[in-house]
């Protein structure tokens, strides 16, 4: 039973286990009135969520993780950020969930129950790096409108479901065909049930690899309802707005997605960098394919005291959207030299890789700790903030961490 259920229906004695204290004046409550004590749902609690994660919006609800909450090589639920652009869909039915294919370049337009899925398609399990286009958009200046991300916004779940390449081509691809667009169930802000939050989606070329799935399981267990339970679209390596939450249609389309936050400025760039601060043309934005090389340092935390004589051990992920990461350097004197970390190969593609490093630290004192990580196309993460864009997206600059000697 919900809450919200439980609450119109509860006795005063149950309302009171749920507040933990007796409701002094409980008997003058108007009969399905909901105590304030219970109308103020506490997310952590609500979503599973680790204490030290970060709420930037409750309406819609956004919350950031951290570096330090990032540590695990698999993300717990417990540390995975949540983005969301309309309201969290209720009463999900998950024995009558349908999953529909249609669009112009269809086939045959088909529709599948959640065991049809399951049982009619081979299943497979993959970790994914999904980071939110807009994940460190705090630092942009000018600023940039939008939720302030700082680094937490990325996470590498273990997923599990069939390939979307076998269910489009169950249902049949007509070779018009370039794009997919996902629909979803979610409810735009505005209530407004001919207006969807997002529907975004890729071309043909991502939708068709082995790794783009139509999951049904996180870390080996259904999908928390926020991270998009019974049913959700996983494209690792692109932003994460493509990796459609709460899925229940996928159009095969002749021409690219036209989906909201498919057109205008959302999840697009300057197709040529610009100055900070410049008006940029509609015409003039491009829209975000993989995303760039990154890395984060997950141990220890920003703030570490370290004993005088001890080296420093470091560890944390690097990914490289499309590509695979070849090379994590760590810096301790703002960027002048670089040194080795040493870096494991991903799980599978599209994975985020672990490095580690033992630092020495000559004396007493400040120091940051910088890491800065290479793709196979011998891109590396800017030491500063890359080319400034009006929506405040790709920002991947070196992470950095502050340890003290004493
Ligand atoms: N249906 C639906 N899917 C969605 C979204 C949404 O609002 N609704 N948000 C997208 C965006 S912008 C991001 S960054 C990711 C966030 O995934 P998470 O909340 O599981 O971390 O979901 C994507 N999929
Ligand atoms: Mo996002």
């Amino acid at each position: 039973m919900k809450r919200r259920d439980f609450v119109k229906k509860g006795t005063l004695s149950s309302i009171a286990a749920l507040i933990g204290t007796e409701v002094v004046f409980g008997s003058n409550m108007l009969k399905g009135y909901t105590p304030l004590a219970l109308q103020d749902p506490d997310p952590f609690k609500l979503f599973n969520k680790h204490k030290d994660m970060v709420v930037l919006n409750d309406k819609p609800w956004n919350i950031e993780s951290q570096a330090h909450l990032l540590d695990d090589n698999i993300t717990p639920n417990a540390s995975m950020f949540i983005r969301n652009n309309g309201l969290v869909p209720e009463d999900i039915d998950a024995k009558n969930w349908t999953l529909t294919i249609d669009g112009e370049s269809v086939k045959n337009k088909k529709t599948y129950t959640l065991q049809e899925l399951k049982s009619k398609f081979e299943q497979h399990t993959y970790q994914l790096t999904i980071e939110c286009g807009g994940n460190g958009r705090a630092e942009f200046n000018p600023p940039a409108k939008g939720n302030q991300w700082t680094v937490g916004a990325v996470h590498c779940a273990s997923w599990t479901g069939v390939r979307l390449r076998d269910v489009l081509q169950d249902a049949g691809i007509r070779n018009n065909a370039v794009y997919i667009g996902f629909h979803a169930v979610d409810k735009h802000l505005s209530l407004d049930p001919n207006k969807e939050p997002i529907s975004r989606g890729c071309p043909m070329s991502k939708a068709l690899q082995d790794e783009t799935l139509l999951a049904f399981k996180m870390n080996g267990k259904d999908i928390p309802l926020i991270h998009g339970y019974p049913l959700r679209l996983v494209a690792g390596g692109w932003p994460a707005s493509v990796s459609g939450k709460w899925v229940n249609r996928i159009s095969i389309r002749n021409k690219v997605h036209d989906g909201t936050k498919m057109t205008g400025t959302a999840y697009r760039v300057p197709c040529e960098p610009v100055a900070p601060g410049a008006k940029v043309k509609d015409e003039d934005m491009c829209i975000i394919e993989s995303m760039p090389v990154k890395s984060l340092i997950t141990y220890p935390k920003s703030g570490a005291i370290i004993k005088k004589g001890k080296s420093l051990n470091i560890r944390g992920h690097a990914w490289a959207g499309e590509l695979e990461v070849t090379k994590v350097e760590y810096s301790i004197d703002f960027g002048s030299t670089w040194k080795d970390c040493k870096l494991e190969a991903p799980a599978n593609r599209l994975a985020w890789q672990h490095f580690s490093a033992s630092v020495d630290l000559p004396k007493l004192g400040y120091y940051e700790v910088w890491a800065r990580a290479t793709d196979t196309k011998g891109n590396a993460q800017p030491m500063v903030l890359p080319g400034w864009n009006p929506k405040g997206y790709l920002n991947n600059a070196c992470h950095r961490i502050a340890v003290k000697v004493s």
